[in-house]
């Protein structure tokens, strides 16, 4: 039997186009599951779209159109996302299709048979923009005290799950499992949270209809969320096919939807004998150019319009070294392109440029290498252990501290470089000179397969250049030292890494 992985992304709520938020932690999951896979694991990544709700059916409204029509358009624009970002997901849900709606409906069944669903009436507060119920005391200046959205009053008939049951089940299960919410400082504040009591919650509106009929009694339809957290599971055909090897996942969501996931998503599967996630873990929020970003600002980040000036590797890096995995952070373009420039342009491509043209100029093929100096081994000895630093910090979903584990090799290289001075052994002793270029050649496998996960073209375009091949390497453990083939030519190799200017700065 193989390892498997699973990782989620939210689903996205298909009423705007994808932004800089769902760009990122697509991005996130993406590494991930890339890592996992070169890592020697069997791994499913899946995102999607969240499509029921009255904020979808408000949207095509206004759109003018009728809803199913309107979501078909607007779906393209999220399934993009994959080509626009590079993503390696294996499959896109979505919650109007009809696997879905069978699962979510046999979860409802499940949950109601278990006991845990009742008939009563709701009166309270409703945000549409966060599809969320709010008590009267939860209301910030009369409005959303998430979103500050305005808020509605409903009142009708509707089903409620028994959240109330699971307020000690849920207390325990983190106590028991520390790692289950991440980072530490947001488990502290759901801990707190549940502390102050749970309520049961409203899962059903009579309202309106576009979502996924409650069995039995169709006048309902099923809250959204309880609808939209059960794609993790219809996406793996739950409760019985292959695909079930997969669970449990590791859901990445932003902070804002932390609590659907860390308390409303275990207590139902709870109530449904279902096997917890591994993890919920959540990510911070971006600014753009130092403000929260908005169309009146006009700094929304468009992740194609800014992946098609500075490239996709480029912001997929700067992205995931930025900010910390968890903190908020800032996307600004002075910093992506101090980024670009200093990182990838000069110590990383401008390091294999020099490398591989003295190569094709002087040796044509990977050089041979002679008798190891004591620089040398100090050298390769900073790759001992390196794969398992960057894999203790991927579990971890430390995706900068992973990069900054890389980025000490990349320094340490080019210093190695400056010290042993091939252009100058050029002349003075040109078996030397190949020895520091095997050694620099050697040791570009390991950074290669390391960033591969995080910039796949640029990796694939270093691997060409090395003549190393993917079939010459399975997992991250094939990285070794001196086993490049002597007789494989090396050419004179292109840019990867280009310098770039801010195209908006003056
Ligand atoms: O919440 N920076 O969907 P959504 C970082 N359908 N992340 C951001 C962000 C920003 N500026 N703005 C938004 C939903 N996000 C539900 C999910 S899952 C069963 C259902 C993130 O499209 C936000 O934190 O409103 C969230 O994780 C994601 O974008 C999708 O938000």
């Amino acid at each position: 039997m193989s390892k498997t992985a699973y990782i989620t992304t939210p689903i996205y709520y298909p009423s705007g186009n994808p932004h800089l938020g769902s760009a990122y932690t697509s991005t996130a999951c993406d590494v991930w599951a890339r890592f996992k896979r070169l890592d020697g694991f069997d791994t499913l990544f899946l995102t999607g779209t969240d499509e029921h709700g009255l904020k979808i059916q408000r949207s095509a409204e206004k759109a003018g159109m009728e809803t199913q029509a309107y979501l078909d358009g607007i779906n393209e624009k999220f399934r993009e996302l994959s080509p626009i970002m590079n993503l390696s997901n294996d499959d896109f849900i979505r919650t109007t299709e009809q696997r879905h709606k069978d699962i979510a409906t046999k979860m409802w069944q499940t949950l109601e048979k278990a006991g845990y669903i009742y008939k009563d009436k709701y009166a309270g507060w409703y945000s549409v923009s966060d599809e969320t119920y709010y008590t009267e005391e939860q209301l910030v200046d009369g409005k959303s005290p998430d979103s500050g959205h305005p808020v509605e009053w409903v009142e009708e008939e509707s089903y409620f799950f028994k959240m109330s049951a699971f307020e000690q089940k849920l207390l325990d299960f983190y106590e028991q499992n520390p790692n289950f919410i991440q980072p530490a400082s947001r488990r502290n504040e759901v801990i707190s949270f549940v502390k102050n009591g749970l309520e049961d919650v409203s899962v059903s509106r009579t309202t309106f209809n576009w979502g996924i009929p409650v069995p039995g009694d169709d006048k309902h339809v099923m809250y959204v969320w309880v609808d939209a957290l059960t794609n993790y599971l219809s996406a793996i055909g739950w409760p019985e096919s292959d695909k079930m090897k997969y669970w449990p996942a590791i859901h990445v969501v932003g902070k804002d939807i932390l609590r659907f996931h860390a308390i409303i998503w275990p207590a139902m599967l709870m109530a449904a004998e279902v096997p917890l996630p591994k993890q919920v873990y959540a990510h911070g929020w971006w600014t753009s150019e130092g403000k929260k970003m908005s169309k009146s600002f006009g700094n929304v980040i468009d992740p194609k319009e800014v992946t098609e000036t500075y490239g996709t590797d480029q912001i997929r890096y700067f992205i995931l070294r930025e900010i910390s995995f968890g903190s908020d952070g800032d996307f600004s373009k002075d910093r992506l392109v101090e980024r670009i420039n200093s990182d990838l342009a000069n110590s990383l491509g401008n390091l294999y440029q020099r490398v591989l043209s003295m190569v094709a100029k002087n040796v044509g093929h990977v050089p041979q290498h002679q008798n190891l100096t004591e620089a040398d081994e100090a050298y390769i000895g900073q790759f001992n252990g390196i794969i398992g630093d960057v894999r203790q910090e991927m579990e971890a979903l430390q995706f900068h501290k992973a990069l900054e584990r890389i980025w000490q090799v990349v320094y340490s290289a080019n210093q190695y470089m400056d010290a042993q001075e091939p252009w100058v052994l050029r002349k003075t002793d040109p078996e030397r000179m190949a020895t520091v270029l095997r050694v620099l050649m050697e040791s570009f496998k390991y950074i290669t397969a390391l960033i591969k996960p995080f910039m796949p073209e640029a990796a694939s375009k270093f691997e060409a250049q090395l003549n190393w091949q993917v079939t010459d390497y399975k997992t991250l453990e094939d990285a070794d030292f001196f086993s490049l083939n002597v007789e494989s030519e090396i050419q004179k190799p292109s840019g990867v890494f280009m310098r770039v200017e801010n195209k908006e700065a003056a």
